[in-house]
């Protein structure tokens, strides 16, 4: 069996000040109550899965300055700490860091804690339906959730004025590390740095164009092309249709399908050079009961892809080991 031998950590990340609404912060616990764990060890029962519980974290004094048009942005700060030393101890014991969100602001977290544990050899598809590529220059909403790629990108490093209490927030990603998928909705500024900087970005229309398996072979080719970095996917649950994930904070119709969202996550599996997954903005507090159980439910598909479930059903290597004869 491919996965074989995986190891997994689970890390809650009930974090929901990167925007306005409340319920995101939830999303762990409900995943969680979801059956994740028995879902995901229903893999292989082999798979070894350590669940490090939920970050905490508090707002440090250094921090504690405010920064134009970045709400809440001393427990951004405050909070991303704890999570990139979180992942990167996860990582550093061997395991593959499954984080659940929380909003996306804590993937500034994640992937900073990915690249310390790697020694910056890490490649970035970001899912989503946004760039979450705006400074604080450029955001419209001042809503953290939507700068965590400009935070992590060496390329806009001189975009931002002095941050306060962001100095653990080092080495930086290249945009040539990271690819998008499945963007519909971005923001005037952000297509600009987008084509001024050449980033790989396949929006919505690429995948009807070339389809999903060879949108993702083609981003796979240009943020890991000698096939020797940790692959980090940051899974924003809005990249998928609203009506596929209607439990969102910034829900776009026109989107992924979970077959699109299974089968990318299947493909990224299938390198063997998983090293992080997060799974951000689901918020149990929008839409009725039924579309909170369908957008948990889809999230915990997602998860299961990528650490090796194949819809296929398992294959018996030898046929005599059948017990139907
Ligand atoms: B998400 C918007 N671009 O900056 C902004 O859900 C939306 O993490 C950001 O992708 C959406 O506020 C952030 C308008
Ligand atoms: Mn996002
Ligand atoms: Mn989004
Ligand atoms: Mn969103």
């Amino acid at each position: 069996l491919h996965n074989d031998g995986l190891k997994v950590g689970i890390l809650g990340i009930p974090f929901d000040k990167g925007q306005p609404r409340i319920g995101v912060g939830n999303g762990p616990r409900f995943i969680r109550d979801a059956g994740l764990i028995k879902r995901i060890q229903s893999i292989d029962k082999n798979m070894d899965i350590k669940d490090y519980g939920d970050v905490s974290y508090t707002v440090s004094k250094d921090v504690s300055e405010e920064v134009e048009n970045m709400r809440e942005y001393e427990h951004m700060a405050s909070c991303c700490r704890e999570v990139s030393k979180n992942v990167a101890k996860i990582i550093n014991d061997g395991r593959i860091c499954l984080s659940l969100g929380g909003d996306h602001s804590i993937g500034l977290g994640t992937v900073d804690g990915h690249i310390q544990a790697k020694s910056d050899n890490i490649a970035v598809l970001w899912i989503d339906a946004h760039a979450d590529l705006n400074t604080n220059k450029t955001s419209a909403t001042g809503n953290v959730h939507g700068m965590p790629m400009a935070l992590l990108a060496k390329e806009l490093s001189d975009y931002w004025p002095y941050l306060p209490g962001m100095d653990w927030q080092k080495p930086m990603i290249s945009l040539r590390n990271i690819a998008y998928v499945g963007l519909r909705d971005v923001d005037v500024y952000e297509r600009l740095v987008i084509d001024k900087l050449g980033i790989t970005a396949f929006g919505i229309e690429d995948i009807e164009k070339y389809g999903i398996h060879s949108v993702i072979n083609m981003a796979l080719e240009k943020v890991d092309p000698y096939q020797n970095r940790s692959i980090h996917v940051s899974y924003d649950i809005d990249s998928l249709d609203a009506l596929e994930a209607p439990s969102t904070g910034t829900a776009v119709r026109g989107g992924l399908t979970l077959r699109e969202g299974i089968h990318l996550m299947e493909m990224v599996a299938n390198t063997g050079r998983l090293g992080a997954i997060d799974l951000v903005e689901v918020n149990p507090s929008i839409g009725s009961a039924s579309d909170v159980r369908n957008t948990v439910d889809a999230a915990i598909h997602i998860i299961m892809a990528s650490l090796g479930h194949k819809r296929q059903g398992l294959r018996i290597k030898k046929i005599q080991e059948m017990p139907l004869q």
